[in-house]
């Protein structure tokens, strides 16, 4: 198995799965803004010159979400993922894609204007409009966190993705120290030896 990564970017969350799982796997790394993304032969694995992408025997798939559905229908054994009877299901399911629908989007306006964009062409009421939705998506993490150590309760891939997104929201600045939840929660995933292996890489 070959994950396509690099450092800081969503490719933490398939490694940190993989090593969750304990399954080896081979890295060929980059680096986000690589131009050795933006190549004819990169273009055949990910259309857009993206990371993560994984190939598994015959497989060669790409967005973070899909990866981890794919490793925890293939790989998992219920281990990270509840069965679907379980009352939990759905709610894990939701907690998966807020990641990416609720959270990634806002953080990802953020980095193009205030890190991609030259100062001149930065917007600041995009800026303002994207740390605002931001804290309205981190509180409702925060809300769905009381009481409880992880999004389902038990530990799963849906921590992977929106635990992953929340410290990647944390890092492009997000003010989380009214937030209680949220800030336990992300120090209780970081000390993780799985996560902390994949953000060693
Ligand atoms: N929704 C996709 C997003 C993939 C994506 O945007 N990856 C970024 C890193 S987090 C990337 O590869 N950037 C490289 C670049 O633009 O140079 C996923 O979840 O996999």
């Amino acid at each position: 198995m070959k994950l396509y990564f690099a450092p800081n970017s969503r490719a933490v969350r398939i490694a940190w799965l993989l090593e969750e799982l304990g399954i080896a796997y081979e890295i060929e790394k980059y680096s986000v803004g690589d131009r050795a993304l933006r190549t004819p032969e990169f273009y055949k694995l990910h259309p857009m010159g993206r990371v993560p992408v994984l190939e598994d025997e015959n497989v060669t798939i790409y967005e973070s979400g899909a990866i981890l559905e794919y490793l925890l229908a293939k790989y998992d054994k219920g281990k990270f993922c509840p069965d679907i009877k379980d009352p939990t299901f759905p709610y894990y399911l939701q907690w998966l894609h807020y990641a990416e629908g609720s959270i990634m989007p806002q953080v990802n306006s953020i980095v193009v204007e205030t890190i991609l964009l030259p100062p001149e062409r930065k917007n600041d009421v995009n800026v303002a409009r994207a740390f605002k939705l931001l804290k309205v998506a981190l509180l409702n993490v925060n809300n769905s966190l009381e009481n409880k150590d992880f999004l389902t309760g038990k530990f799963s891939g849906a921590d992977i993705m929106t635990g992953h997104a929340c410290i990647g929201a944390k890092r492009v600045g997000a003010e989380t120290s009214d937030m209680a939840n949220v800030e336990n929660y992300i120090n209780r995933l970081l000390s993780r030896p799985a996560l902390q292996k994949a953000m060693k890489i």
